[in-house]
């Protein structure tokens, strides 16, 4: 259940309170002037999504969300790149990760402004963070072969020199041009199976970030003890393309069982 400062009105019985209020986090973000107005329009996206698979997380995603950790957990240097919807969605969260897998917390943005820039490291130094990388001129190196503000990264341990990243919702366009630049692991979060971004990384979870966040904490928690090269042999296991045919299969057969359900609402006859 997602705590909430909006809970006073919307109706404790509201068929769609825990979507309301995340929307509300969106809408909050964006009146702190941290998310960007398109990060509203990304979020409706990722709802219609989450319809598909049934606004829970389904058992591919929990696949990928286990190897991601281990993934993790064994990176030289692991780093959470964090932009406005992420921020507003689960900065605690994000942090909490950050310091059970030792990794850096970096903020990239699309729409960058040295404001949002600001005010997201504001909301992760709040939530727990004590150092953030990717702010003014700390973002000074540049991904090859990218043309977007997300090219800008920071140099100092971040993106740029990374061995595992994670990018919670975003375009693809960076996760193709960090892929491309080799020796990077990219774990995606996005609930799109057939976005760019889902295509492009190496380990895709197609789940909402507020659940995978804390099912990766969970994961790393209780794979932390496990032995290095088990970890190792679960990430080179992994197979990517599979992981996402099982989320079009998983997608395609729930909604086929759907169709021959029926799905409209039942009432009382009058
Ligand atoms: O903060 P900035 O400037 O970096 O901008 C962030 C946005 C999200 C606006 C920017 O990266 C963008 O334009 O992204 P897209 O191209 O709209 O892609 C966002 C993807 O995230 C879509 O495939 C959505 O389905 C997906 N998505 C949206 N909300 C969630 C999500 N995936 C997982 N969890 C969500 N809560």
């Amino acid at each position: 259940m997602v705590e909430d400062s909006h809970a006073s009105w919307v109706p404790p019985n509201h068929p769609r309170r825990e979507s309301l209020f995340i929307r509300e986090r969106l809408v909050d973000g964006f009146r702190d002037g941290y998310v960007a107005f398109q990060g509203l329009i990304a979020h409706g996206r990722g709802e219609c999504f989450d319809y598909l698979v049934g606004e829970s997380t389904i058992p591919p995603a929990l696949t990928a969300e286990r190897v991601a950790a281990a993934a993790l957990l064994t990176a030289s240097h692991p780093v959470i790149s964090v932009n406005g919807n992420t921020a507003t969605l689960a900065p605690r969260q994000i942090v909490e990760l950050s310091k059970l897998i030792n990794a850096k917390l970096e903020v990239n943005l699309f729409y960058r402004t040295r404001e949002r820039e600001e005010l997201i490291a504001r909301v992760l130094r709040e939530s727990g963070a004590e150092e953030v990388l990717g702010v003014a001129d700390d973002a000074s190196c540049t991904i090859p072969e990218l043309f977007s503000e997300r090219r800008r990264v920071s140099c100092r341990g971040g993106i740029y020199t990374a061995d595992v990243v994670l990018v919670p919702l975003e375009d693809g366009d960076r996760t193709e041009a960090l892929r491309k630049m080799g020796g990077k692991t990219v774990i995606a979060i996005d609930l799109n199976p057939l976005s760019r971004t889902s295509r492009a990384a190496s380990i895709t979870i197609v789940d909402n970030v507020i659940r995978a966040i804390p099912n990766m904490i969970k994961f790393a928690g209780e794979m932390r003890e496990m032995p290095r090269d088990e970890l190792v042999n679960m990430v080179r296991n992994f197979n990517n393309e599979e992981n996402l045919r099982s989320v079009l299969t998983f997608i395609r057969d729930r909604l086929s069982e759907l169709a021959s359900k029926g799905i409209t609402l039942e009432f009382p006859k009058p």
